[in-house]
């Protein structure tokens, strides 16, 4: 426990910002050591913000994880998806721009135009390198980037296999304000119980169902009930049509057994508690596009921003 911070103790916001699948969920929780923002294959895994906050002895960074930048959007929850991860932009002392591969997609560049306007450092960081088998062709990847924007530093990453993080949280702490922590040591981020809970499941739907999953699938955790040695909960996954309820309650329920199976096991290890957790598939017509359907189910807070 720190209880006096010394003169040099450093805290400040991160912003971990780039196109959808790059790995910045990943990379969050390896910071962090343990897995609090989902992740999967498909792009746009994250839809919400999400604090994720490391103290540690020297400095106190809260990182914020956002959604996936993108493009070609098309109705209300794309929009909310891209403001969650504007707004942050504004108010954070340092950012984590990620990218993967060793070329710049549209929505690379997209997300590059927006941080030309920032005034706050920007740490490049190239994840995936694991990936790549001839680490000389980063080298020209390196110097497009640093052409196209005055990075602060440029660090290849591989947040899978934990390579070269030290080296990138050196850079984000020296870049953090002289100031005591911002929030309490033990805390951890600023996601209730639930929040986190209905992510895990709609973590095991993308992971579980791929190609098949309807974009359109939200999950609602309807009650959470913490008992001496176990946990209740109890959560809806709502869709837009029938026949996608089909796909994920599957042949004799056997995919939504296993989802929740899964969900249940993560739950666990999060909370370190035994869970019990049943799960209802029911259908919304037209959701994803309809602001008060959205605002229901926590996509709240239409935010103007940039930085
Ligand atoms: N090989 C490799 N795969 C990685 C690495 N980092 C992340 N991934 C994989 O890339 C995929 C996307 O990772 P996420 O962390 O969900 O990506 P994201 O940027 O948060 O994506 P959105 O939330 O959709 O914006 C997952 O399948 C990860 O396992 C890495 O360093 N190496
Ligand atoms: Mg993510």
């Amino acid at each position: 426990m720190i209880t006096e911070f010394p003169e040099t103790y450093r805290s400040g916001y991160v912003a971990i910002i780039g196109r959808p699948n790059v790995g910045k969920s990943t990379l969050l929780n390896y910071i962090l050591g343990f897995h609090l923002s989902i992740t999967s294959k498909k792009p746009q895994t994250t839809r919400h913000r999400l604090l994720g906050i490391k103290t540690t002895a020297t400095a106190q960074a809260v990182y914020i994880d956002t959604p996936g930048l993108h493009q070609n959007y098309k109705g209300a929850m794309h929009r909310y998806m891209n403001k969650e991860a504007m707004t942050t932009l504004e108010d954070v002392d340092v950012i984590v721009f990620v990218v993967d591969g060793v070329k710049l997609s549209s929505e690379d560049e997209y997300a590059l135009e927006l941080l030309e306007k920032c005034q706050q450092p920007i740490v490049l960081a190239i994840n995936k390198v694991d990936k790549i088998k001839k680490k000389e062709i980063l080298l020209p990847f390196i110097n497009e980037l640093s052409s196209r924007l005055n990075f602060s530093q440029i660090v290849p990453i591989s947040a899978a296999k934990g390579s070269h993080i030290d080296e990138l949280e050196k850079h984000i702490e020296a870049h953090l304000n002289l100031s005591p922590a911002y929030y309490p040591e033990e805390q951890i981020t600023d996601k209730s119980d639930k929040f986190l809970a209905s992510e895990l499941i709609r973590e095991k739907l993308m992971r579980l169902l791929g190609q098949e999953l309807p974009y359109a699938v939200a999950v609602e955790v309807e009650a959470f009930e913490e008992e001496e040695r176990i946990i209740k909960i109890s959560g809806i996954i709502w869709v837009e049509r029938s026949n996608q309820k089909t796909i994920i309650i599957g042949n004799k329920g056997q995919q939504l057994k296993e989802i929740g199976k899964q969900a249940r096991l993560s739950m666990e290890s999060l909370y370190d508690k035994k869970v019990f957790l049943k799960l209802w598939v029911k259908v919304k017509e037209g959701w994803s596009d309809d602001e008060r359907a959205l605002k229901s189910l926590g996509y709240s807070d239409y935010l103007k921003g940039e930085c």
